[in-house]
């Protein structure tokens, strides 16, 4: 009997552990206002509570990605692998896959992400589905180092798609570009899914919807924090509070006390005192323009090749490529500067 050598792996770089959650808390208490980053929503519970969102009809950025990846998927150059960061359960990426496989070409598939368990569904899945796909999942924290990335160097696209990037703030989006340029080589390309800023009462709207999901996504994180440092944590006693920035140009996700609390962290030997109505920011959601996502990559050393929207513009897909030597501020990586600096 021959046994068929397994088509996906799954690489553990790191988990979201305890302790992991602590130092975020711990640092995030003694910021103004309180804030706890958004990869913590994101345990079995909430990602399948963000899949929900995507289905919702007031949360537009899913659907309006993907009719532009229907639309422009064969676009796209034919490469050796596809990287995905924030990968999620990769519904999206199978037009990707669809695309880059045709006439049964091999691809190796690298789907990373904090959360485990969408990334071996989806690795489960996609192997059932597309015979010529190799999948190499890879749980990791993109706010980390992204080195190695799998792959050949120079033959990869690495795609970051439903503006998962609009999750970091604009110092640690540019440090996050930074690591990318780090981990890819000449040649390599960047598939980037981007918000842009439209009409704001859409986009509250988007982030506040009706059947209440988006509130209990946010209230989720409480529940995590609740089960992973033993506190004493009742989301009952936060409302979900989702306003539009106009001066940065977008969404914040908040949760807003009920009345004033008292809440131990026996994790953390404290006890966390929030104020009636105080509020802590649990996400930030930056909506584009889109001169200004070209000139963020392009400093970061990325040309953008193609920018695909939708007709109302309300969502774009840009296409850039990995300079091939100088970063637009100079700066050199080391591993590719030859001779005098
Ligand atoms: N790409 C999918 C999912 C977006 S949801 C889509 O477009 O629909 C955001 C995804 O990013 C989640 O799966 C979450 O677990 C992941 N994520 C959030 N912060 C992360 C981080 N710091 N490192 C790695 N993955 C992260
Ligand atoms: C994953 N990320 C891009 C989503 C967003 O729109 O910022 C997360 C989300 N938060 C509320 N709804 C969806």
């Amino acid at each position: 009997m021959t046994v068929a050598p397994a088509r996906w792996t799954v690489e553990e770089r790191t988990r979201p552990s305890p302790g992991r959650l602590a130092a975020d808390l711990r640092a995030g208490l003694a910021s103004r206002p309180v804030t706890i980053p958004p990869k913590w929503f994101y345990d079995e519970k909430g990602s399948a509570l963000f899949d929900a969102i995507t289905h919702l009809p007031e949360y537009y950025p899913t659907r309006t990605e993907e009719a532009i990846l229907r639309a422009h998927a064969d676009e796209l150059p034919q490469v050796q692998a596809l990287v995905e960061l924030g990968a999620g359960y990769s519904r999206k990426t199978r037009l990707l896959l669809e695309a880059l496989t045709r006439g049964d070409r091999p691809l190796l598939f690298v789907p990373l992400d904090v959360a485990v368990e969408p990334l071996r569904d989806a690795a489960e899945r996609i192997t059932a589905d597309f015979p010529t796909v190799t999948v190499h999942g890879v749980v990791a924290d993109f706010d980390e180092e992204l080195t190695p990335l799998p792959g050949t160097p120079g033959e990869r696209l690495v795609a970051f798609l439903g503006s998962t990037i609009g999750n970091l703030t604009p110092g640690p989006r540019a440090a996050f570009l930074a690591r990318l340029h780090r981990a890819t080589a000449p040649g390599d390309w960047f598939l980037l899914g981007a918000d842009l800023v439209k009409d704001t009462d859409r986009l509250v709207r988007a982030y506040d919807d009706a059947a209440g999901l988006t509130a209990e996504f946010n209230k989720n994180v409480l529940h995590v924090l609740a089960r992973e440092l033993d506190a004493d944590l009742d989301a009952d006693d936060f409302d979900h509070v989702a306003v539009y920035d106009t001066e940065h140009d977008r969404i914040e996700m908040r949760l807003r006390a009920r009345r004033a609390l008292s809440v131990p962290v026996r994790a953390l030997g404290l006890v966390w005192e929030l104020a009636e109505g105080e509020e802590v920011l649990t996400e930030t959601s930056a909506k584009f323009r889109l001169e200004g996502l070209r000139q963020e990559l392009a400093e970061a050393g990325f040309d953008v090749v193609e920018t695909w929207t939708d007709t109302a513009r309300d969502f774009s897909l840009t296409l850039a490529r990995r300079r091939h030597q100088q970063r637009a501020d100079g700066y050199v990586a080391s591993h590719e500067s030859q001779g005098e600096p």
